[in-house]
Formats: structure tokens, sequence, C-alpha cells
């Protein structure tokens, strides 16, 4: 013992404070992984975490480093004690900070959408034949919400026009963007009353990129201004070009029952997993996975079949379009390779690790980058041009044969599965409560308004090994349809309360009493999961219905609705933050939030937003508060709009008739 540590200290190898695992996640199949892990001696994000304390200055944003008379550090404990060289307060400095966050996670999913976009016009010009326009009558949905003539007209003329007109997404340079015509008339008044109105998405990054510059902006309140604008643009804009884009080339989602879990993968088939964001690498290697060329290679290879499986957003998206089974999320993508099962991963942009490079290795694991925006040292890159895509795609799957065929090491699977239902899409809710000949929100306004249905929630975003995995979604969740909040979700928040079983429509023994009646007589379980991050838009798109259906009040900050990210780790996490608080919703985030408390720029977001008539934020880590502070807000909400005596009457009637069935 005494050698092992002189010679780590002669080689500088720092032992790892080894983890516990029970305390590090509430997943079994991401704990049994992890314990494998440690026998192995393969280290993940959760080793790393446990052993890199997260710096307490940038933590709390105190530090600039956008110029060279910096970086200047600030003290978090007594924040106005100081400023930066140039002058710059702690107010500027988070700030600047934080937009660049919001800048970043914009980008992130704008220029997503602009990839979707890229393809959707290619295929209109036939220029790429392997995708086609799947959902014609979302196509003129679409196109008719941003008033564009679709009777009598070919559907390929409709679609170029889409086509130029969400370009002005992304480049126009004045005006607003078009799905602004989708926001509800009041909620657009304020926006256009403070000046944050989205004019094009890459004109308001390039906008805030340049404000946060060394000696521009430093009005934490101006910025604050060019943050919304921006964080909008990614909301109402790229995001939902996205959305809109996926739905119209690979289909709307309906619900669908598909598996979750590790227990997904099979030890006797080719096994693939597709992680990141985009669709298209997905779409296109279903196509190859279903190939008899390829089905004939594996089984030679003496494999029972290939199996595809989704993780993170991507695999959210392709779980609700196709039910393609999904094996995990953000904090279970290097698990997942621990198994040894998995012979290819492909992934394309965001929220990959590079640590999974290093673990696929380990396991012999063909990892592929596909996108040129993402490459990683250590995997093999092999491009998806859309125009070609199998030749990536067939490429990946072969790759995944021959390591099925060269399988050295033990595999072990976690044997956990959780069926569930998915992909409800907000098309869809319109057709679930309201049925198909009077589909519309009219029934979710109307179970509001009677009180069965208190409010609802979007819980979303990612997982972070700064928290307990999953156990911080799952305990807020519980918390939130007991007492009647419907909850919409997206991303790998989804995914872990798919996990937890709540996905099952048997899952609305759960809810209260009001909840599990709507739930019970539709047949829908108290979670709706509505897809990826993008897929966010599909959540204010359903805010925006509810305005418009009546009786919730004149704009989306009146709903008694509010929004979580309680395991958050990302910009894009922030950006949709920002969106939702600029849309008029009250979204609390857990695990840290990257600013000072107690300081002007702080009030401005937790408070004074919401006097200025949009949402405002709010934090906390513990799971249990945070329900209770997003129950207070519908209460607040319910209260403001005159409802909040009916639901206490509707209840009581409810509780009595049970107790009479009961007896
Ligand atoms: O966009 S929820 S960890 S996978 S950022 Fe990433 Fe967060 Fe997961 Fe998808 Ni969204
Ligand atoms: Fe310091 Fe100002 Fe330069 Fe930031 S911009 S590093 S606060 S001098």
């Amino acid at each position: 013992m005494e050698n092992e540590e002189k010679e780590n200290k002669e080689m500088k190898i720092i032992p790892m404070k080894k983890i516990n695992v029970k305390d590090v996640t509430s997943c079994d199949a991401t704990a049994q992984m992890l314990e494998k892990a440690q026998r192995d001696g393969v280290e993940t994000a959760f080793d790393r975490a446990a052993n890199m304390k997260a710096c307490p200055i940038g933590a709390d944003s105190a530090c600039c480093k956008h110029c060279s008379m910096g970086p200047c550090r600030l003290n978090p404990k007594d924040p106005y004690s100081k400023v930066g060289v140039c002058g710059a307060t702690i107010d500027t400095i988070m700030a600047r900070n934080f937009a660049r966050m919001v800048s970043s996670g914009a980008a992130a999913h704008t220029d997503h959408g602009m990839s979707m976009l890229n393809v959707f016009r290619e295929v209109v010009n036939g220029n790429i034949k392997d995708y086609t326009i799947k959902d014609i009558i979302k196509l003129k949905e679409v196109a008719t919400s941003i008033g564009i003539e679709t009777q009598g007209r070919e559907i390929k003329d409709i679609a170029m026009d889409l086509y130029k007109e969400l370009e002005r997404t992304y480049t126009q340079v004045e005006g607003e963007i078009p799905f602004a015509n989708r926001v509800p008339p009041n909620t657009l008044e304020t926006w256009r009353k403070h000046g944050v109105v989205p004019r094009g998405a890459m004109r308001e990054i390039m906008e805030l990129m340049h404000r946060t510059h060394m000696g521009v902006d430093q009005h934490y309140e101006n910025i604050t201004k060019q943050c919304s604008r921006t964080a909008l643009a990614d909301g109402w804009g790229g995001s939902m070009v996205a959305t809109e884009i996926s739905d119209i080339l690979y289909g709307t989602p309906t619900p669908v029952r598909a598996e979750v879990n590790m227990g997904c993968l099979k030890e006797n088939e080719v096994n693939i997993i597709i992680h990141g964001h985009e669709p298209n690498l997905f779409e296109s290697i279903l196509e190859s996975v279903n190939d008899p060329k390829l089905l004939k290679e594996a089984t030679n290879a003496g494999a029972k079949g290939i199996n595809l499986v989704g993780m993170c957003c991507s695999g959210a998206e392709m779980l609700s379009r196709h039910g393609i089974p999904h094996a995990g999320n953000f904090m279970s993508t290097e698990a997942v390779l621990v198994t040894g099962a998995v012979d290819a991963m492909g992934v394309d942009v965001q929220c990959i690790k590079q640590g999974l490079a290093k673990v696929a290795q380990c396991y012999g694991t063909k990892l592929f980058t596909t996108n040129p925006r993402c490459h990683i040292e250590g995997a093999e890159h092999a491009e998806l041009d859309e125009h070609k895509p199998r030749k990536c795609t067939d490429k990946i799957v072969k790759m995944a044969i021959d390591r099925f065929k060269n399988r050295k090491l033990p595999v072990e699977i976690p044997k956990i599965t959780n069926m569930g239902v998915h992909g409800f899409s907000h098309e869809y809710i319109n057709y679930m409560l309201g049925g198909t000949f009077r589909s519309s929100y009219t029934p979710l306004n109307q179970n509001i308004i009677n009180g069965r249905i208190r409010g609802v929630a979007g819980v979303v975003g990612c997982t972070n090994p700064r928290v307990k995995h999953d156990w911080v979604h799952v305990e807020l969740v519980k918390e939130l349809i007991k007492n009647d909040v419907l909850v919409v979700q997206t991303g790998c928040s989804q995914i872990a309360l798919a996990k937890a079983g709540f996905y099952k429509p048997e899952a609305a023994h759960l809810a209260g009493p009001g909840l599990r009646d709507v739930c019970e007589a539709v047949g829908m379980p108290p979670v709706l999961g509505v897809g990826s991050c993008v897929d966010n838009s599909r959540i204010l798109i359903a805010c925006a219905e509810m305005v418009r259906v009546g009786g919730l009040g004149d704009s989306i900050a009146d709903l008694p609705v509010a929004g979580a990210a309680p395991e958050w780790m990302s910009e894009k996490a922030i950006s949709i933050g920002q969106y939702f608080v600029a849309s008029g919703v009250y979204t609390v985030f857990g695990v840290t939030f990257p600013i000072i408390e107690e300081t002007k720029f702080h009030k401005l977001l937790f408070e004074d937003l919401e006097e200025l008539g949009f949402g405002k934020w709010g934090f906390t880590p513990d799971p249990h508060e945070m329900a209770q502070l997003m129950i207070a807000h519908i209460d607040k909400k319910r209260q403001a709009l005159g409802i909040d005596k009916a639901r206490e009457r509707v209840l009581f009637d409810m509780a009595a008739r049970r107790e009479l069935e009961a007896a």
C-alpha cells in the first residue's frame, strides 16, 4: 500500500476518490454498470465529477475573461466590493456571462433547425432522394399558420414557399420572425413594448455576442433584453422550425408503446446506439438496419438480427415517432458502453461527452462521429452527407457487425426495460382530449377551470452528475402529479420518468384524484412525453393554444403553468429557460444557478421580469421545494383567474364520491 502511494506520487497520479454508486444515480441499470465499471477500472463522468470540485467563482459567474486586462475575479461573498480592471461591475459581468450561455444554447438549437431546413430545401428541390415529405397534412397546416396559400396548389410549390418563409427565421435582419404570429397577441404586445421580438436568429446571436464584448453593453437590464430576444429566436424560431420540419419530413408523433432502459440491448444481436440531436442520421440508419443485405451479413456473423437503440434527444425523437427503444439519458451514455454489448455508437451533435471515446476504446465499441461540426479525438469520423446518407449509415452497420463477430469481452446487460406510451405531439393532445370530431384544447382548459387539473408543468432538461442522477426529476414529478398538476416532458427528463415507470397509463393511480380521473377517462399516463429538447417548442405551442381557446387569461403569463429543469447542465437549457421566462412562464432550475443572490441582476431575473409582463426564474436544488414553488405559482395564477374556488369544490365532490364508492 505504502509502495503504491509512493509510486503514484512519483508518477504524479492522484488516486481517484471512489464513488458510492447508490448515491450518484437512482437508475438501477446505470448503477449496475457503474459497479461493473469500477470492477473493470473504467472511469466515467460520475467519477470525474466526484474528483473535480466545481470552481466556486465560476459557479457564481463572478469572473470575466473577455479581455486581456483580466481575467478579473470578483468576490462572490462580497460582490460589490470590487470591479474588473475596466470597471465592469458584478451585475455586468454576471449578465454578460449569462448572455453568452443563452447565445451558445440558442446557437446550438438554431443551427440544428437550420440543418433541418437545408435538408428540407434539398428534398423539395429533388436533390435529396432518401428523405421525402411524409406528413403532407402537417406541411399544409404549418404553411397556413404563417399565411401561405395552400388551396389547390402543388405540394412542391407550398413546400418551397414554406422553405423561403422559414429561412427568414435565421437570416432576416429586420421585422419579426415568421412564428411570431403564433404568439398570443397580448404576449406579443409585451414583447413589442420591450423591444424583444426576434428579427432573425443569426442577427440576435450576433448582436448578443457583440454586446457582451469588452466595453459594449454595460447595463445588465439592457443585456437581459437581448438575452430574451435571442432566446425567443430559439424557442419560437430555431427550435420550432427544427420540430415542425422534422415532423413534415419524418412524420408527426402519435402515441406509441415503446421500451426504454438498458435491457433494450440484446446479447445475441448486433447492437447499434445512435446518440445526439438531429434525426437525419437516425432515420437513415433505420433504413440500413432493415436492409436485407445487411441483415444477411449480420446473420452470417452469427447474430439473431440488428438491434437499433436510441439515446438522448435524437433517441427521444425516434422513440416518439417510431417507437424505437431508448437505452437511457445523458448520464447513461458512458455507462451503457460498459455493458460490452454495444457494437457501434453513432453520434452527431450536442451532449456527446468526449469521455465516450475512452470508454468505447476500453470495451471495443466502434464510436463514429458523423457531423462536420463534431469530431472527437479517438473516434472514427464517418460523415453523414444527407444527399447520400446510406454511405455513412451502412458503414456504421457493417463495422458494428464486424465488432459483433469479434466480441472478446464478456457482455453484461442489465435486465431492466420499462414499457410506456410516448409520442404526444401538441397536435395529438388536441385529439386525445377533444376527440376526433371536436379536436381542440377546450377540454384541457375546461378541466383546468373546473379544477380536476390544477395546472400544467413542463419538466424538462438534462441529467447532471452534480446531483443524484434521475432522482430529482422523479421526485419532482411525483409530487406534481400527486397535486393534480399534469406534467409534459421532453429530453432526458422524459427518459428519467419513463425508466421510473410513469409512462404507463396505469401510473394514473399515482396522480391526485382530479388528474387521475382525467387520465383514466382518456387512458393516458399522468405525464406526457413530447419528444426532444427542440420539441420544447411543442410546449410553447400548447401554451399558445390554451390562451387562444380561452378561459385562462389573455397571455401566456396568465396561465396556471410552470416549468422546471431540475438537473440541467447545458447552455441550451439556459436558453430554453430564458425563452420560457420571456414567454411568460415561471421557470425553476435545480443543481445550481450561475449568478449570485442578492445582486441587482439576480433580482431582475427572479422578481422584476414578472412585473414587466414576462415570467420569472426560480431556483432550488430540492425537488420537493421545487414542486411547492411551482404549485404555489399555479395556485397564484388560478386565484388571479378567479378559478381557485371552483377547483376546491370539485375536489371535494371527487373525494366524497370516492368515499362513497369505497363504502
Ligand atoms: O438537448 S436534455 S442533456 S440530450 S441538453 Fe442534452 Fe440536456 Fe439531455 Fe438533448 Ni437537451
Ligand atoms: Fe476584466 Fe473588464 Fe476585461 Fe472583463 S472586460 S476581463 S472585467 S477588464
